[in-house]
């Protein structure tokens, strides 16, 4: 049974999201993948989202771009969180995105995070401390994550020649 599911609206927005399948790995959290598209499978949306609570999820990390509709509407249809990756559009940069996501009216919340690949690491690394909360394994998996990302900066000063 997956802990997390990693959903995007197309295959385009997989170079950015297969960076949260690496940390996810990493961290030894076990997830699934789906396109689903809000505008394109609007009837699949609905029924993923209202599954989602009987599978066992703990998060559902959402990545879309353009006029981003994904992430919100899978989080009007449960109360497992969902975690907003805003895709790197070709229009906009990502702002269009970024925005669509970001801007939940009050009521139905949406964790965004940051555009792109930055944003797809984090939403693993968020996705990973919500299990942790009730995980010691994958609580000792983060502790070792963020121990080793400090030495690589400290050892990092040695490369000022
Ligand atoms: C969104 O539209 C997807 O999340 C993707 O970021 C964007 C463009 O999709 P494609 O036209 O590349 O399929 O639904």
């Amino acid at each position: 049974m997956a802990q997390v599911a990693i959903v995007m609206g197309s295959t385009s927005d997989w170079p950015a999201m297969q960076k949260t399948t690496v940390l996810l790995d990493e961290l030894g959290v076990t997830y699934e993948k789906h396109i689903i598209s809000a505008h394109r499978m609007p009837q699949h949306l609905q029924v993923f989202g209202q599954q989602a609570q009987d599978k066992g999820l703990k998060a559902i990390i959402a990545g879309a771009g353009g006029a981003a509709h994904l992430p919100g509407m899978l989080a009007a249809n449960t109360l497992v969180p969902v975690i907003g990756v805003p895709m790197q559009s070709h229009a906009l940069n990502g702002i269009d995105s970024l925005l669509s996501i970001v801007q939940m009216p009050a009521g139905i919340p949406v964790a965004t995070v940051a555009i792109g690949e930055a944003g797809a690491k984090n939403a693993a690394l968020l996705a990973a401390q919500i299990i942790a909360l009730q995980d010691n394994t994958i609580l000792e998996a983060l502790t070792t994550f963020r121990a080793r990302q400090t030495q690589q900066s400290v050892d990092s000063e040695d490369d000022l020649i």
